[in-house]
């Protein structure tokens, strides 16, 4: 009779626990999703020989990605700078050589910004001058792939003709 209460009450401890389990977990997760959106798009932009690769990035508005950087030189440290105050845009990363960073940006507004490297070595011409320099632009959801969305309007139209 004892070994049958203990038993029972081990399994009741068990099923406790369980639903404790659960629930920590799925308030971890609701309260991770709504505090960071998922940054599960991953753009790889390749550093070298003072250019970027690629130099040309479109983004979407909304739409949260990892700037995966990449310093193929095996000496040269290089930089990423992107600044806009109108935007909140506000970075300025190394990344050393053959080394790798990521980072997370959230494009909130339309527009196009120049982003750049900040390394100079002594007098000679900085990085940027030599040509390390691209554009990221940010394009609304519905220019996305260059496909703009037409108004119904001009749908219905093309439908009667
Ligand atoms: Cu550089």
């Amino acid at each position: 009779m004892t070994y049958l209460y203990q038993q029972h009450s081990l399994k009741t401890a068990i099923d406790k626990t369980l639903q404790y389990l659960l629930l920590f977990t799925s308030l971890l997760f609701t309260g991770w999703l709504q505090a960071e959106p998922a940054y599960s798009k991953v753009i790889e932009v390749t550093l070298g020989d003072y250019r970027y690769m690629p130099h040309n990035i479109q983004l979407v508005v909304d739409q949260p990605v990892v700037l995966h950087l990449v310093n193929v030189d095996a000496f040269t440290p290089h930089n990423f700078t992107l600044k806009d105050d109108s935007d909140g845009l506000d970075v300025d990363i190394d990344i050393p050589a053959g080394e790798s960073v990521n980072v997370n940006l959230m494009p909130l507004f339309a527009g196009s910004h120049t982003f750049y490297c900040n390394k100079q070595f002594l007098w000679m011409e900085s990085h940027r001058e030599k040509g390390m320099e691209g554009t990221l632009t940010v394009v609304p959801q519905h220019q996305e792939n260059g496909a703009a969305k037409r108004p119904l309007q001009q749908q219905t139209d093309q439908e009667v003709e």
